[in-house]
């Protein structure tokens, strides 16, 4: 009788345990895409130099210029427009 109450006991607290760290690694991952959300933010707004949600060709070209790189507006432009599939631009929502 008591072994058996043992055993539920057990059990039960293993499912505590399961569900802690199920818990726990939720949270972490939760934690994780939260970080990588604000670092794209934060990466965007590098590029929207006027805040509007957007990036255009000129703000792109200027980032990369302001970052050494030697682009082709026309080609960045290009680019951006095959990329950008309905036309808002490359927009932060
Ligand atoms: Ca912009």
């Amino acid at each position: 009788m008591v072994a058996g109450r043992c055993a539920i006991q057990i059990h039960l607290l293993t499912y505590l345990l399961i569900a802690l760290f199920s818990a726990i690694i939720d949270s972490h991952i939760y934690c994780r895409v939260c970080c990588l959300f604000a670092e794209l933010r934060t990466q965007f707004a590098q590029f929207d130099k006027d805040n509007d949600g957007r990036i255009t060709r000129e703000e792109f070209v200027g980032v990369m210029t302001s970052l050494g790189h030697t682009v082709d507006a026309d080609k960045v432009g290009s680019m951006l427009t095959a990329a950008d599939t309905d036309s808002k631009k490359f927009q932060c929502s």
